[in-house]
């Protein structure tokens, strides 16, 4: 199959506000060679300003103590209950780009959409932990039922030569579903939270000493929203 068959990767647009993809690896690993436990870590994607692509937030530590730089990508098929990395197949690659060469960072728009580390940086063998990392890929998508989507897909973990330690599935939280943080109107004026009598911390009342911090708590409450107020 020819290279670069369908040309480079556009940029994705339309990304929801607010959407997010989380993967993180599981406690055991796929590859079973020595390891001092799995390497731990976790892919957090959000859409772009604008909606245009999307920011990546990547955390990894319990690195393999040899056989780095380790590389790391978003794979076409989700990791199947039994964990088989193997069957998350090839990368996330739309136009069809395929493995040879080898991606060159200048130029990301043509390397494989789901070749994260060779667009962004591989991970040295001797780096500090955790190894943190954090871009904006113009060529995937949150959107759903594009090709770039990867909501339903996985990310892999692999030794230099490509070997499959860890993978693991993303899952999607859509803004305001369960399990998001609620947001506010910006903007002084707006619908602020104020902290209602329940939200404190209710107070044992075990003595005399008791009752007083009880009392103090009281005097302050007001103070507490007044300042939340002005935020
Ligand atoms: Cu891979």
């Amino acid at each position: 199959m020819a290279k670069w068959q369908l040309g480079d990767a556009t940029v994705t647009t339309g990304n929801p506000a607010g959407k997010v993809a989380v993967a993180t690896l599981p406690e055991e690993a796929f590859w079973k060679g020595a390891l001092d436990g799995n390497v731990k870590g976790s892919i957090s994607a959000t859409s772009g300003a604008n909606g245009v692509g999307v920011d990546y937030e990547v955390s990894f530590s319990n690195l393999p103590k040899e056989g780095g730089p380790f590389i790391y990508h978003i794979h076409v098929t989700p990791v199947p209950e039994n964990g088989n990395c193997t069957a998350t197949q090839a990368h996330l690659d739309q136009y069809i780009r395929g493995e040879d060469p080898a991606c060159d960072p200048t130029r990301p728009q043509a390397c494989q959409q789901g070749d994260l580390s060779g667009k962004y940086g591989k991970i040295s063998g001797n780096t500090t932990e955790p190894f943190t990392a954090k871009f904006s890929d113009p060529y995937t998508s949150l959107v759903e039922g594009e090709g770039a989507y990867f909501g339903n897909r996985s990310f892999v973990f692999h030794f230099a030569n490509k070997t499959r330690i860890s993978c693991a599935n993303f899952a999607v939280t859509n803004p305001g579903s369960n399990g998001t943080t609620p947001t506010y109107p910006s903007g002084s004026g707006g619908a602020k939270t104020s902290p209602t009598p329940s939200a404190y911390p209710s107070i044992p009342v075990t003595g005399a000493g008791a009752a007083l911090e009880v009392l103090k708590t009281l005097a302050f409450a007001p103070v507490v929203a007044g300042f939340l107020a002005m935020l």
